[in-house]
């Protein structure tokens, strides 16, 4: 199975990154939208593995806090790929760090690339002259972070279907907005 872990969103960030698609749709030619249903923010990605048990034991050995996380502000593509950024977070790096960390001490094989954080809206855009005119205004909107998610990628009926199998919390821990500053 197909495996990566990921943090999902209030329905009011999901509200701004619905709008964001229709931004976007308004100005293409033609775009395959991420269905809202499947709008995650990408932590770490596991490829073809047929051991999820060693993934949520990575996930149960991360105690950390919760912290709060600004998304939006920022839009960008890769290739052919839109995406929505996040400001700038020493937390989330520091999640997407020490799972990797964990995920690698249980024997998975995670890419060293740098960590990007992006919620992908749409691929295979295909813009009407240049997507170096496309604009897209992301408002930033605020979120807590309490917990991540093992997710399963399937494709059914030329469908990409996204199923959790596993929620790891953050600890509500009284320092969180200080880690955040520091
Ligand atoms: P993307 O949004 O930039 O495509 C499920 O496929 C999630 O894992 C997506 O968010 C995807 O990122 C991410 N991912 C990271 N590395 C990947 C890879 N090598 N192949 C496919 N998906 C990857």
């Amino acid at each position: 199975m197909r495996l990566f872990i990921a943090v999902d969103f209030n329905d009011e960030i999901l509200d701004m990154l619905r709008n964001c698609q229709r931004q976007l749709q308004a100005q293409v030619r033609s775009a395959s939208l991420t269905a809202e249903e499947n709008l995650h923010l990408t932590l770490a990605f596991l490829g073809e593995t047929e051991e999820p048990g060693r993934a949520i034991q990575a996930m149960k050995n991360i105690i950390l806090p919760s912290f709060p996380l600004r998304v939006g502000g920022k839009a960008g593509h890769f290739g052919d790929l839109w995406w929505i950024g996040t400001e700038e977070s020493r937390s989330l790096a520091r999640l997407a760090d020490t799972l990797k960390k964990h995920l690698r001490e249980e024997g998975f094989f995670i890419e060293e690339k740098k960590f990007r954080p992006h919620i992908t809206i749409a691929r295979r855009v295909v813009p009407i002259q240049d997507q170096r005119e496309i604009r897209l205004h992301a408002p930033k909107k605020e979120m807590t972070v309490s917990g991540f998610s093992l997710m399963k990628s399937e494709r059914s009926g030329g469908r990409l279907r996204y199923t959790e199998l596993y929620w790891k919390s953050l600890s509500e821990g009284k320092n969180a907005e200080n880690d955040e500053k520091k």
